[in-house]
Formats: C-alpha cells, structure tokens, sequence
C-alpha cells in the first residue's frame, strides 16, 4: 500500500474533541503523528474579578467526567494563596471524594471509554454461556457467573443487534482481525460493560452524601461542605433527608450516622467491583494482548504532583502519591517537582493558536501565564494540520523542557520507585500472572493495567480515610470547616498560589494571583494538556504523538491501532482546551465552514 496520511477525526469515546493525524510508510507503519485539540473554550476568563472563594464553582465546570477535580484544585489553590488551613475531618472527606472519583472514573474508562477497542461485541453473541460461566469462575469469585447468567446476557445482546439497531455498540470495527478474544471472553466483558452502568449509579452516590450532588459535588475553601451531626436520621425518609449537602455557606443539613454507612456501603461495593471484576478481567484481556506491552510508550518521563494528604497539603512527605519526576525511564531517580519555580513548569505555544506577549517560541510559567488571542498565523479552518505552523488549541506544558507523560502509569512508577509496599505487591503479582517485566509498564497496556492497578491502591486505602473519619466523630470531633479566614478583611493585599491533585488523567494544578479580596489571574494546567498538546518550541512531541510512531496498522481506513493506544491515556479534551484571557483582549473567531 501507498504511504499515506491517516486522520482520526473525532476521536470518540472520549470526553471533547480530539482530532489525530499519523503518517503511514508503505507497510502501513506510524511514522510520525500529530495531536490537535479542535475546540476552543472560555472559562478561566470569567473568573477575573470575582470572589476568590466562588471559583471552584466555575472551575469544576471545565469538565463533567473528572467532575470533581477542578473544584478541589481551585479550593486548594485559594487556600494555598492566603496559608489557610482546614480541619482534619475535611482532608479526610476530600480523600474519600478524590478516591470515589478515582475508582469510579476508572471503571468507567476500561469498560465504557476503553474495553471495546479489545472486546469484539458481536463475537460475543458466538459465546457458550456454559464456557464463559466456566472461564469467569476460572478467574474470580464474583458472584454473577453462572451459565444461566451469561445465556441471559447473551440473549440481550441479541435483541440490540436484531433489532439492526447496536444502540451503543454501533459503529465499532467487528470483526477486524486485531480482536484476539475468543467469543466467551468477549461475552464476559460485555456483560461486565453493562454490570459497570448500573454499578457506576450506585457508587455516586458517595459524592451526594459529602457533596450534595453528583457530577459536581460542592466544595467550600476552608473545609468540606457539610456539617456531621451526631443526631440519628430518618431511615424510612431516604439520603435527601439526611443529607442535602448544599454547602457550608448556604446552610447545609448534616451527614448523619445513615450518611456515614451509605459511604460505608459505597467503600465495600467500590471495592468489591475493583478486586472481583475490574482487576481480574483487566489480567485476562491482557493476555491476549501481550504484543500491546511493547508498544505506545511516549516520551519515556513521567511526573506526579502527589495526592492524598494524611496531614495537609503543604506537608508533601504525608502525601500517599508522593510529587515526583522520572526522565528517561530511570526509576532510580525521582526528581523533586516545585509548582511555584518558573524554571520548572512552563507552557508554551510555539505549535498552538495563540500568540504571547514575549514571542511564539517562549515558554511562559502559570502565573505569568497569559493567552493572546490574537494569533495572526493560520488557523482553522483547515483541510489538514497545518504542522510546520500551529495545529492545536492545546499549548504544551513543558518541566524543565521535557513532555512528561502525566496519570495512572506515571502514578503506578512514582510509587513503585518510591519502594510503597502495596504497589510493589500488586505490580509483581501482575507482572508475574502476564509473565511479562517490569519495562512491559512502559507501554499502551502498561497504560491501561497501571489505571487498574491504581484503582486497587486507592478503593483499599479508601477504608482507612473512613475509619479515622469515623474515629474523630466519636471522639467527638465533629469540625469539617475552618473559618479562621473566611473574612476576606483577614487576607493579604496581594496573594498568590497554587494548589494541586491528581485527577484521574494526572497531575493537575490551578494558580490563582488574588488581589485585593478579588481574583487578578487563574490559570489551569491540565492532565489532557500534558499528554495531548502539540510540539513544543524545540520540535518535541508530547506523550500522544510520540506514542504513535513504530505502531503498524493492519487496515488505515479501520485504524483501531491508533484507538488503541490514544484511549490508553483516557482523553478529556474539554479539560485540555480552556482559556485564560489576563490582557482582557478579545475571544479569537473560529469560524466552521
Ligand atoms: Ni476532563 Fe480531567 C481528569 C482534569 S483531564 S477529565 O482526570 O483535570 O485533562
Ligand atoms: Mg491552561
């Protein structure tokens, strides 16, 4: 076959807009690729100006699948800016908020975002639920594996494809030669693709009880938005009556011991589905895939910022997931990474469609940041990437001048090379079910198994959070909210900070510049931003493009290959794109032909 230029445009299965161009030689191998954010959007600019304490509200905004993650960057970046403390109670229920999210977004991701790239769904109707029963029960003690549980399953599936209609599973490439699963196997992922739909409802409901709501839990600066009371609730009246969680500041009812075993309930069912069905189904699909761990590694450094505090924020040796850079593989050596060091984390835009002050080719740190929208160059529309100029509304974050690769994997290798006993454990136990070395982690499965892995550390710790919150409460600590400074007459002329989490995709991190009580610039660095965004001004791809080259592609028009790998960074393209305007110039028109 000839060369030729493969786009993949949209990306779905994803959250936004993502749109992948790859070159192809004449035996269809990747030979270079690039990655375009093809949406622009606005909201950091309507934050200049306001309260600094309303901004989580606004910036949990930027995206509904990591629905909670902005909020509590944004509370953390405030509380960063003016040293304002919260009580133990609160970093105990925002652990258990963040790890919810964590698993819950996890499990989404393999099964509803991710599995269909390795489970053929029509195969699964060729099934013997006799067989699958048997495989199922081969690997887990889960409870739903009989054979006349997977005939039922079967025979559901059935009727969508009957019907000509395969409703969600419409659309995929059946059939194609790349699937390796045999029929029980796929039967058994499918039916656990529908049990994760109704899983996913009940385990939200972790986020209503603290939070009032989910996607989009409240938060408050300076604590966890709700009281606890000791009173007992009406059992018969249900969750709304214990609990409306509708914020410190707008006078919310309190969680009560019901609120407190429903989370109780939620912890169990989280864990449950991680150890008997996410983990061991993500172990025997791998193993049909074992090529998939020699492939679409990126650009080989990876970074976290750290979560989950046991004291506070500012004390980084208490943090589960400590903050940490890998270069160049070597997990020998973890580099200390400084937030607030302009010569750390810079973003540039020399391949984006914008334009900075200091010129094209500079990189700018966060709280210098700004997003000129006057870009003159070309931009869209376009028939194809413009590479040589700017091709994406994404900029590219740089630390100390290197793409770093940001989420589940890097997560997985901080912690292995910091010697956490847990991961150490469950990686070995992995590797050795696969046969496959520890470098296979570098790779599009290694990916994939690392968010697996990952959802296990945290859905186990989540018990321990549970405990000492539970244990504070009968000592009688009831505090979930410090209110030291919520007089903006307490706060410093100018402050500025930054304040940082590990959403699911990755390391996150907001920097706010707060003057006179009101807020003078914010700025968001974004998981997305750090895989996806274009070159930088060195010609340096970021993880997503460099992940791509080596890979060949059985079939160009049907380039399952590249889904493959492009979704084993789980894509939010609505966190990637957003824009901060500090010249308060106006929005650039993108005009759609
Ligand atoms: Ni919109 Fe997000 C996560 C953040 S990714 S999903 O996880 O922050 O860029
Ligand atoms: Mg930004």
């Amino acid at each position: 076959m000839p060369s030729q230029l493969v786009v993949v445009d949209p990306v779905t299965r994803i959250e936004g807009h993502l749109r992948i161009e790859a070159k192809t030689d004449a035996a269809g191998t990747i030979t270079g690729a690039s990655s375009a954010g093809t949406m622009v959007r606005g909201i950091e600019i309507i934050l200049r100006g306001r309260d600094p304490r309303d901004a989580w509200a606004f910036a949990q905004r930027i995206c509904g699948v990591c629905t909670l993650v902005h909020g509590i960057a944004s509370v953390r970046t405030v509380e960063n800016a003016l040293n304002y403390d919260i009580p133990p109670n609160a970093q105990l229920i925002r652990n258990l908020m963040i790890a919810a999210q964590f698993v819950h977004d996890h499990v989404m991701h393999f099964y509803h975002l991710h599995a269909l790239d390795w489970v053929d769904v029509v195969s699964a109707l060729k099934a013997d639920p006799g067989k699958t029963s048997a495989l199922a029960q081969s690997i887990s003690s889960y409870s739903k594996s009989s054979p006349g549980y997977f005939a039922d399953q079967r025979k559901k599936l059935k009727n969508f494809v009957e019907s000509g209609q395969l409703g969600l599973f419409a659309n995929g490439y059946w059939g194609h030669p790349a699937y390796k699963l045999p029929p029980e196997a796929n039967l058994l992922a499918v039916s656990h693709y529908l049990e994760a739909l109704a899983w996913q409802r009940e385990v939200a409901k972790l986020h209503a009880v603290f939070g009032g709501k989910n996607p989009h839990p409240n938060f408050v600066v300076g604590g966890a938005p709700c009281a606890i009371s000791v009173h007992p609730g009406r059992k018969e009246a249900g969750v709304d009556e214990f609990n409306t969680g509708a914020g410190v500041g707008a006078g919310a009812t309190a969680v009560n011991i019901l609120g407190l075993e429903l989370v109780q309930h939620v912890i169990r069912q989280m864990r449950s589905f991680v150890d008997e069905v996410y983990l061991p189904d993500t172990l025997a699909i791998a193993g049909f895939y074992k090529d998939w761990f020699t492939r679409g590694e990126g650009v080989g450094n990876f970074m976290t910022f750290g979560e989950f505090p046991q004291k506070g924020m500012n004390d980084p040796g208490s943090l589960l997931i400590p903050p940490a850079a890998i270069l160049g593989r070597d997990l020998n050596k973890l580099h200390p990474v400084d937030l607030t060091d302009p010569a750390q984390v810079q973003e540039f835009v020399a391949h984006s469609w914008y334009d900075y002050s200091v010129g094209k080719n500079k990189g700018l740190h966060p709280y210098k940041g700004q997003t000129v929208l006057h870009y003159s160059g070309p931009k869209p529309p376009y028939e194809h990437l413009d590479t040589e100029q700017s091709y994406s509304w994404l900029k590219s974050p740089r630390w100390r001048g290197n793409p770093m690769e940001v989420g589940p994997l890097a997560r997985v290798l901080v912690l292995y090379a910091s010697g956490h006993e847990p991961t150490r454990e469950l990686a070995g136990y992995a590797l050795k079910k696969l046969d496959l070395p520890l470098p296979a982690l570098f790779s599009t499965l290694g990916r994939t198994a690392a968010r697996t892995l990952e959802a296990k550390i945290i859905a186990d710790a989540m018990q321990g959070w549970y405990d000492s919150l539970m244990a504070n409460i009968k000592n009688g600590d009831v505090r979930t909210f410090n209110d030291r400074l919520w007089d903006p007459s307490a706060w410093p002329e100018t402050a500025r900070g930054v304040g940082f989490t590990e959403a699911p995709r990755g390391a996150l991190a907001h920097w706010i510049v707060i003057k006179d009580t009101k807020i003078d610039n914010y700025q968001a660095v974004v998981p997305t931003t750090w895989n996806a965004g274009p070159r930088d001004a060195a010609g340096k791809e970021g993880p997503y493009e460099a992940s791509l080259p080596g890979t060949n592609l059985y079939d160009p028009k049907q380039p399952l290959e590249i889904l493959r790998t492009i979704h084993s960074f789980d894509p939010c393209i609505a966190c990637a794109v957003h824009v901060a305007d500090p010249a308060g110039n106006e929005l650039v028109e993108v005009k759609v032909s």
